[in-house]
């Protein structure tokens, strides 16, 4: 899951990073040298060159000296010794001469002397600075302008930030990320960067903070606590829509063992009368979980088998009331007028949309489509497990403004996850 959305996203941003990084910053070019330029470092070169000249004919001479100097120094060294001792011994009585106090001002000065040395010279004007040695005047000016340089002076045009995002936007759509989750993740980027003065040591820092703020926002849509709505109604409602093949009667079977799992009584209704081996299918999931399935023949009517199943439910005192229906596709007219009225009749609690990550943005659209149409009041995303993408897992809850409110992640029973947007996010490499 998100294997291949996280690798695309790291280098994306790393990309995208450096891209900015590069436009901010003003780097002359080795190629924009001019005539001049060139003509004094040739003369810088030819300076040093003669400098290892003289430096040559000196060292020889020293070698031709050595003898005599050795000579020389050992006579005097005795003497020099001498007279270091005398210095030192004048050196220690001068110290003790000194008042308590202005020992105690040096210690403190060793301890705070860099701030005392900021503040003095932040006091002194550029004329004052400059009376003093050129040395002196050159490294401090560095220092000043070494602070003044963490923010660049160049700032990222709107026009600059839009190519640059480029790439970006080709590998977030390559991995089924919509449309309108890329739009807003450009837009939490641009408050960040576009006319900005950014500080030259964070720009991927900055850039990856708000990647993963926007992020955050886009999954974070109301989260519903099922098993605490589960507890308000009895029987509680629940019907699973979605396209054909998306994962419905496979996610309805694992929903059913994960309420056992809490403890909670479920029927399940075969409302796919459409499909021939779908009642099959469910009654299969019936009998390995011994969970009762309501069902009528082929070709039945789909809503009066939801109608059972929940009159059934109130007469066993049972909780949960799944409802399986066939897959369709939104444009099918007669397939969503069935579904429509099996809506009517069942009175849901809960409308699921069951949609296959694998499909991307196709899911995403028809999840709208039928949010549109019906209603959709959460989301169970099946086959995470093989969607190495993870665009539409973001998307579907952000465009849909509805939770997620478990992923399918294999085939069977336990493999259905309650969405944990931490997770999500630790995922894409985001924690
Ligand atoms: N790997 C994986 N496979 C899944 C998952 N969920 C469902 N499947 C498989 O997807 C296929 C279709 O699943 P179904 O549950 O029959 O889908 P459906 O939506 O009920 O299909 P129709 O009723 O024909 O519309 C089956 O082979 C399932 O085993 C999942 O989370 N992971
Ligand atoms: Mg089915």
């Amino acid at each position: 899951m998100f294997g291949f959305l996280k690798e695309k996203l790291k280098s994306a941003v790393s990309i995208f990073s450096k891209k900015v990084e590069e436009e901010v910053e003003e780097r002359p070019s080795k190629k924009s040298k001019t005539p001049e330029k060139k003509e004094k470092q040739k003369e810088k070169k030819e300076a040093k060159k003669t400098k290892k000249e003289k430096e040559q004919i000196q060292k020889e001479t020293i070698e031709a000296e050595k003898p005599i100097k050795e000579h020389k120094e050992k006579a005097h060294a005795k003497e020099i010794k001498e007279e270091s001792k005398k210095i030192k011994e004048q050196e220690l009585k001068e110290e003790l001469k000194k008042e308590p106090k202005e020992e105690k001002k040096g210690f403190f000065q060793k301890i705070f002397g860099k701030k005392e040395k900021v503040e003095e010279e932040i006091g002194k004007t550029e004329e004052e600075l400059k009376e003093e040695t050129k040395e002196e005047y050159e490294e401090k000016k560095g220092f000043f302008k070494k602070v003044g340089e963490i923010f660049t002076t160049k700032t990222l045009s709107d026009e600059k930030f839009n190519e640059i995002f480029f790439d970006l936007e080709v590998s977030l759509m390559e991995n089924n990320v919509a449309v309108s989750v890329i739009e807003k993740i450009k837009d939490d980027l641009k408050k960040e960067l576009v006319n900005k003065k950014l500080n030259r040591y964070k720009i991927t820092e900055t850039i990856e903070d708000s990647l993963k703020k926007s992020l955050q926002e886009i999954i974070n849509q109301n989260e519903i606590d099922i098993i605490n709505s589960l507890k308000q109604k009895k029987p509680y409602v629940i019907c699973f829509f979605g396209i054909n093949g998306s994962g419905k009667t496979t996610s309805i079977a694992k929903f059913a063992y994960y309420l056992q799992k809490n403890k909670m009584s479920v029927v399940m209704a075969a409302a796919d009368t459409f499909r021939a081996a779908a009642i099959d299918q469910i009654e299969k999931h019936g009998n390995n979980l011994g969970i009762k399935v309501i069902k009528q023949q082929y070709g039945a009517d789909a809503a009066a088998v939801a109608f059972d199943a929940i009159a059934y439910a109130k007469a066993h005192n049972i909780d949960v009331v799944l409802i399986d229906t066939a897959g369709r596709s939104h444009s099918n007219v007669n397939l969503m007028d069935e579904l429509k009225k099996i809506i009517k009749v069942s009175n849901p609690d809960l409308k699921i949309f069951v949609g296959d990550s694998l499909t991307g943005n196709d899911m995403v659209e028809q999840a709208e489509k039928y949010n549109k149409t019906i209603g959709v009041d959460a989301i169970i995303l099946s086959k995470a497990d093989v969607d190495e993408k993870g665009g539409a897992i973001i998307s579907a809850s952000y465009v849909l403004k509805k939770p997620i409110l478990f992923m399918g992640v294999g085939q069977n029973y336990e493999d259905f996850k309650e969405f944990s947007k931490k997770e999500v996010l630790k995922n894409l490499g985001f924690q």
